[in-house]
């Protein structure tokens, strides 16, 4: 069960959490075509922060762009109401969800034509994303029997809700299989990503994850690259193959409600030595360590609420 909070922002004003409804002709509803971020903010030694922030407006509005629709609003003025939601709310951890859709304006069929684009933000307390003890011992995966987008079917590097009924048919799968979450290949058979998640694998102090062809650019994926590439850990976007991550030192998933995890199986192989691998305990503790404020290098990835 989701932990509501107090207030969403919807359209520019705060509305109660039980009154923020749309109307069921809302074109996003049919169609899917929407776009939203996913974003946590963090209590920490310097007091409540929002984790990349200006990144996540940037590509809520990269989204839009891909999607060829108007955002009726400046960055600014979405990252304001971002960080506003959070202290209406008085939240001090929790996730953040915009969601930017279009939605019902007198017309119906796929043509968004004059239907208006809105945006909603919610946010609320969100613990552990892959239950509660993944981030210390690990997750049992299953590669998926379900594709990841073609290039030129959806674009992947816009986070758009319609994207997400592969995610959800591959979550389910897994899910349903006892597994904790599915891998996905590309269309040509290499690994692509998790269904909410970046993936990485180590193999002799090299690190890999895929390039940004199927997937979608993770903002964590970002960062962990750069604070591999900043302890002088070697980083390399290059496609590989199931087999790779079968016979990998380690396997990692990042994203922002997932954070760091570790994969301790895939396909009922166990991955290294079946726990936490020495540097994804290393990434992990130095990705936490920004988040809640205790790193002062990176201060600037952080909005103080
Ligand atoms: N790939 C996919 C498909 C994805 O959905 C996410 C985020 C990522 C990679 C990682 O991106 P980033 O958060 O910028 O590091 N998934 C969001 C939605 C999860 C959900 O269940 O909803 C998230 O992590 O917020």
């Amino acid at each position: 069960m989701v932990t509501t909070s107090q207030k969403i922002w919807m359209d520019g004003q705060f509305v109660n959490w039980d009154e923020a409804n749309v109307h069921v002709l809302t074109h996003a509803l049919h169609y899917g075509f929407a776009a939203f971020e996913g974003i946590r903010c963090y209590k920490g030694s310097r007091g409540s922060a929002i984790f990349r922030l200006n990144e996540h407006v940037d590509r809520l509005f990269e989204s839009a762009h891909i999607m060829a629709m108007n955002v009726p609003y400046s960055k600014k003025e979405v990252a304001d109401a971002i960080i506003e939601t959070v202290r209406v709310n008085q939240l001090e951890s929790c996730y953040i969800r915009p969601l930017l859709f279009v939605g019902y304006g007198g017309e119906m069929g796929l043509y968004p034509g004059n239907n208006p684009v809105r945006l909603s933000i919610a946010a609320w307390p969100w613990g552990t994303y892959l239950g509660e003890d993944a981030l210390k011992h690990g997750i049992r995966a299953k590669l998926s029997s379900f594709t990841r987008h073609h290039v030129n079917v959806s674009m992947t590097r816009a986070k758009a809700s319609g994207h997400y009924i592969n995610s959800v048919l591959a979550k389910c799968e897994a899910k349903n299989a006892g597994y904790d979450e599915a891998i996905l290949l590309d269309p040509e058979g290499y690994v692509a990503e998790g269904t909410g998640e970046n993936v990485f694998i180590v193999k002799r102090g090299v690190i890999k994850t895929t390039p940004l062809t199927s997937i979608l650019e993770g903002i964590t994926r970002d960062a962990i690259m750069k604070l591999a590439q900043e302890r002088k850990i070697p980083v390399v976007e290059e496609r590989f193959t199931r087999d790779a991550m079968y016979v990998a030192d380690e396997v990692f998933l990042t994203g922002t409600a997932a954070e760091v995890t570790p994969v301790r199986e895939i396909d009922d192989r166990t991955i290294g030595e079946g726990k936490r691998g020495p540097m994804t305990t290393i990434l992990q503790k130095a990705y936490f360590d920004i988040v809640k404020g205790d790193d002062s290098i990176h201060l600037d990835w952080l909005a103080l609420v």
